[in-house]
């Protein structure tokens, strides 16, 4: 199991604090509007970025999110083969460079959304929440569950050929919040039997899942009976490490070892399970001294979370079965 952590594209005091915790797999997300260069499709984009990370002392393991507008593909718009042929581009960059793992959603319209990024959590720390209630009333769907699962389908089986030829593995995220529709826009990843349904459709050893634990327990799914299940079928590429207060309609983050989850049996089971794949912790509270302006994504609350990961896993090497 290696340990991650998802930086940004271009270096800061962050990507300092991670190598002097030890951590060397690097996840970003190389957009264009966050790299200030073409999209990773391009090839000496994405040799660029790899190179960046490689003389900072980082393998540059995974791209995670939209790389770039994904929204002609997720909503079926005209010009969606053009988007699809550069996702395939991207792909076989990703290969050529030995970047073996993309983590993607489906989510159209909206990406991962709260409706507050100020939650006091403990000791004053700031934390997201969601709370449907405190959303204005769903207005009507701009396409249907079903034409979503169809753009998806469209999607996933014209790229998964050179991700296979890549060797690129493709973890597909659950939405964040798992909920059945936001803003106007159905949401699909939002249940263990939509990952079936989804890795069916892409009928590929090179589709799998990155499961985000929180969202499999906003689901209300039996997240230890999943992880065994995607470990034994191979399909656990990726594993987002946070936990959360509450359900998929109203939940509260927490650190990592402020929630009402067994995160130690967690990594127990993956251990037990043979998980060979790479795990970050994923949103973290912000903490004092720091800005709140990229909730989840501040620096102390993820040197707290390299540093609890990694003293479990410690623990677990000596603790034998
Ligand atoms: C996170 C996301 O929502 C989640 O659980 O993993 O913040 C994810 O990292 C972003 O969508 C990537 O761009
Ligand atoms: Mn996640």
């Amino acid at each position: 199991m290696k340990l991650g952590l998802m930086l940004p594209v271009k270096p800061d005091i962050r990507w300092v604090l991670a190598r002097q915790v030890g951590v060397e797999y690097a996840i970003t997300k190389a957009a264009p509007e966050l790299s200030g260069q073409l999209p990773p499709w391009d090839f000496e984009s994405l040799h660029s970025v790899k190179t960046r990370f490689a003389e900072q002392g980082f393998r540059l393991w995974a791209l995670e999110g939209d790389e770039f507008d994904m929204s002609r593909i997720k909503l079926g718009l005209p010009g969606r083969d053009e988007d699809i042929e550069h996702y395939c581009m991207m792909l076989r960059n990703m290969g050529r460079l030995e970047i073996p793992l993309l983590c993607l959603n489906f989510m159209a319209g909206v990406g991962w959304y709260r409706t507050r990024v100020d939650l006091p959590e403990r000791g004053g720390a700031l934390t997201s929440e969601f709370d449907r209630a405190a959303m204005p009333p769903e207005p009507e769907l701009k396409l249907s569950h079903e034409e979503l699962w169809s753009n998806f389908e469209y999607f996933i089986r014209a790229v998964i050929p050179a991700a296979e030829e890549a060797g690129v593995k493709m973890g597909l995220h659950p939405d964040d919040p798992p909920i059945e529709r936001l803003c106007g826009y159905p949401r699909i990843l939002t249940s263990a039997a939509a990952f079936r349904r989804a890795l069916a459709l892409a009928a590929s050893p090179n589709c799998g899942v990155t499961f985000c634990q929180a969202n499999f327990r906003a689901m209300g799914e039996d997240v230890p009976a999943l992880i065994e299940e995607f470990c034994r079928k191979k399909q656990l590429f990726f594993f987002h490490f946070r936990d959360i207060e509450g359900t998929a309609e109203h939940f509260r983050e927490t650190f990592h070892d402020n929630g009402p989850t067994d995160m130690a049996k967690l990594l127990k089971l993956l251990k037990e399970n043979g998980f060979d794949g790479i795990l970050r912790p994923d949103h973290t509270p912000t903490m004092a001294t720091e800005e709140n302006c990229e909730p989840g994504y501040a620096m102390l609350g993820n040197l707290f979370a390299v540093g609890y990961i990694r003293g479990i896993l410690d623990a677990l090497k000596t603790i034998e079965k």
